[in-house]
């Protein structure tokens, strides 16, 4: 998750690149979009569900169809689970596939964003209600990164919930000692459900936890993010096992970021799931230092009892974190983990 250290030059003529390509796109659409008197009056509210380069998919607030849109060319950045207001073309050329072009977003709750090739802080999801992050046995659970993706949530206000898929292959030696350190995460408060893709164990769980809420599947490449999203919803046909995401060198112009809306059931009620290729890459870009405790629920807890406003929790006298440690109260673990993010943000 290295931040790409390119020269200012190279960072120059990337922009430059970009912009062309930006203008040449909007070159392409300007029939639609530069006048907007070409538009119907009227104003219809909608939630973005697909988002393909300049091109949106939006259900339309009250009747639910699907439009295809436009971007005004002044909007930038709009993604899926956005809330925009968007206006009918008027007299549509026959043939033409964009129906629609969108005016405006609405106020966001909240925002999952990750730095483009150009460094620059991009949006990949919004309006999130849930992360979910996804450890398995096969890669091998990794609390550090669980801690990262937990900083990350904590830090947006958005809810956060272990998923320990692949329990299938667990062998009763790997289940016990797994157990106890997904522990430490139930000590804290953080719900946890155990399933597997391949068995369909424990989706039912998942179903309930997805209830009410727009969720999107974190984690490492390969702990089965795709093959769940497929078991939940199989319409959804999303590639699995594929070539490690790592590999995919920033630039994502034909990845194609969707909200699914899961069918109902007695199970499951009123449920979306966003997939995105951003979402998936995501990590903790653009902390502060001074937040990362707010990401440590426990520890935060502690810190303030801490003598000193601005204890590090290192070695200082009177540190509420330290103390807590040394009683048994706070994980090691997790102290460590604390620490070793401090020190990768410096
Ligand atoms: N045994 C087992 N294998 C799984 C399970 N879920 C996914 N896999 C396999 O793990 C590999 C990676 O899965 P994938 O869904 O692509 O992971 P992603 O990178 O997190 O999206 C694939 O070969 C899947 O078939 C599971 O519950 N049990
Ligand atoms: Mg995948
Ligand atoms: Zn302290």
């Amino acid at each position: 998750m290295a931040k790409r250290n390119l020269n200012r030059r190279q960072q120059w003529r990337i922009q430059k690149i970009q912009q062309e390509r930006l203008a040449r796109a909007k070159k392409k659409q300007g029939h639609l979009t530069d006048s907007l008197n070409n538009l119907e009056a009227i104003q219809y509210h909608g939630l973005v569900i697909s988002h393909f380069g300049a091109t949106l998919d939006i259900e339309e607030r009250d009747s639910g169809d699907i439009i295809r849109c436009a971007l005004r060319q002044n909007i930038e950045s709009i993604v899926c689970g956005d809330h925009v207001v968007w206006q009918p073309i008027k007299e549509l050329p026959a043939g033409e596939q964009i129906q629609g072009v969108v005016t405006a977003l609405e106020k966001r709750n909240n925002v999952l964003a990750r730095p483009d090739f150009t460094g620059q802080m991009k949006p990949v999801a919004a309006n999130i209600d849930q992360m979910l992050i996804v450890t398995s046995p096969i890669p091998e659970l990794n609390e550090g990164l669980v801690d990262r993706y937990l900083v990350a949530a904590e830090l947006s206000g958005i809810t956060a919930v272990l998923v320990l898929n692949k329990v299938d292959i667990l062998s009763a030696q790997q289940n016990a000692s797994l157990q106890q350190r997904i522990n430490v995460y139930r000590d804290i408060g953080y719900s946890v459900i155990f399933t597997s893709a391949r068995t369909q164990h424990g989706l039912d769980s998942l179903y309930q936890q997805l209830s009410e809420k727009i969720s999107v599947f974190v984690g490492q490449s390969g702990v089965g993010k795709s093959s769940l999203i497929n078991a939940l919803l199989p319409e959804a046909k999303i590639k699995e096992g594929e070539v490690s995401e790592a590999t995919n060198k920033g630039v994502h112009t034909t990845s194609v970021s969707r909200l699914y809306h899961l069918a109902n059931s007695p199970v499951v009620n009123n449920a979306s799931v966003i997939d995105s290729p951003g979402v998936r890459e995501f990590g903790l870009w653009d902390i502060d230092k001074k937040d990362v405790i707010h990401g440590f629920v426990e520890l935060q807890q502690y810190a303030q009892l801490c003598r000193f406003r601005d204890c590090k929790h290192v070695n200082e006298p009177d540190c509420g974190v330290l103390n807590a440690k040394q009683e048994g109260k706070i994980s090691a673990q997790r102290f460590e983990s604390y620490h070793r993010i401090m020190e990768s943000l410096s």
